[in-house]
């Protein structure tokens, strides 16, 4: 079958998103906001988002950085700490605050020095957002040195994430950014309760990226990617139409001179290539028919929302999009994320 030339879907939504703050808000907001109409965002600021009230005012911080010609709307998480108050995690979701609570294990990944030590801590705080109907989102790492890098997302399902489900049956829990096997089988093990986010760089290159020709800090993010067979489940699941699987791109920008250093941070920005990446991919599989699913009706469905009525139309062109995003008030760069592999998408 030919591939066709523009493909119209509903307007899609990031279930996953690092907008950041203060400078780096203002030059990463409109990025996600042009392609999506709306995202989860992350609250691993420093210090943390833990607060109804610092909830609320991070949000109207990430509207006043949208341009008002764009349409966007943040759906904002409360990032769990050790003894999360069951009042607070209430309250949010009832003043319509929060969408969503987030679980870092400690250490895990950026700024989550602030995250749980165990999940005894946060049973209390599970069990307002079961009661309340609120989802927990995981990175679902072990942080634990003796675990090898690559295997902790593995480790963590059996260690951390099966006991917790058994714990709080009626909590619903997404796991994040996906990047192995085991974890796309453990989201389909569990249709009625969990959901995963998929990226597009974990879609798009498997560890050995990281490496080639030497160390390549842009293709650098955690949980890391993983062998090609763990992509290649990824991509199956992604583009299966199974609404378990939805879109997060887990967008998390660092300043071009802070990941080109001898300890480079972790995060890929591509929020302005993430829908072009995506489309690639999914027809790359033949499943373009099923890019609406993942993009625009699998997360609303999760979260209880309606899918937004806007139409976006998508055409095969190559990627034209600039290497770097200034961040005038840093007087720095964000470099994009830029796949070796050709992408034949505009947005
Ligand atoms: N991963 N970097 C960041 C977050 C994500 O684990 C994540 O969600 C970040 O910089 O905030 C990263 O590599
Ligand atoms: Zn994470
Ligand atoms: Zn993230």
């Amino acid at each position: 079958m030919p591939i066709p030339q523009t493909l119209t879907i509903r307007r899609p939504d990031d279930w996953h998103v690092h907008l950041r703050d203060g400078a780096m808000l203002q030059a990463c907001a409109v990025h996600t906001a042009r392609q999506f109409a709306r995202a989860i965002i992350m609250p691993n600021l420093v210090p943390p988002v833990t607060k109804v009230a610092e909830a609320s005012a991070y949000r109207d911080r990430i509207r006043a950085a949208v341009p008002s010609d764009l349409k966007f709307e943040p759906l904002m998480t409360c990032y769990l700490t050790d003894g999360a108050d069951p009042v607070e995690l209430a309250r949010g979701k009832k003043e319509g605050v929060w969408v969503a609570a987030k679980l870092y294990p400690a250490h895990a990944t950026t700024n989550s020095a602030h995250g749980v030590t165990s999940m005894d801590q946060v049973a209390k705080g599970l069990e307002a957002m079961e009661k309340a109907g609120m989802p927990l989102l995981v990175h679902g790492e072990v942080t634990d040195p003796d675990v090898d890098l690559f295997d902790r997302e593995a480790v963590f399902l059996d260690k951390v994430l099966f006991p917790l489900l058994k714990r709080h049956p009626g909590l619903k829990i997404v796991l994040e950014h996906i990047t192995t096997r085991e974890g796309v089988a453990f989201v389909e093990a569990h249709p009625d309760r969990m959901g995963g986010t998929i990226t597009p760089h974990h879609l798009n290159y498997n560890r050995n990226a990281i490496f080639k020709g030497g160390i390549r800090p842009h293709f650098y993010c955690l949980p890391i990617a993983k062998r090609e067979e763990h992509r290649l489940a990824l991509r199956r699941a992604a583009t299966s139409g199974n609404p378990a699987f939805f879109l997060g791109t887990d967008t998390a920008p660092h300043s071009t001179d802070t990941k080109e250093c001898a300890c480079g941070c972790a995060g890929i920005f591509n929020a302005p290539v993430a829908m072009q990446v995506y489309a690639q991919v999914f027809a790359e599989e033949g499943r373009l028919d099923n890019l609406e699913a993942f993009a625009s009706l699998n997360g609303p469905r999760f979260y209880d929302l309606p899918p937004n009525e806007e139409k976006v139309t998508l055409r095969a062109a190559p990627l034209d999009v600039p290497e770097t995003v200034e961040v005038p008030g840093l007087s720095k760069t964000i470099t994009v994320f830029r796949p070796d592999t050709p992408v034949g998408w505009s947005f």
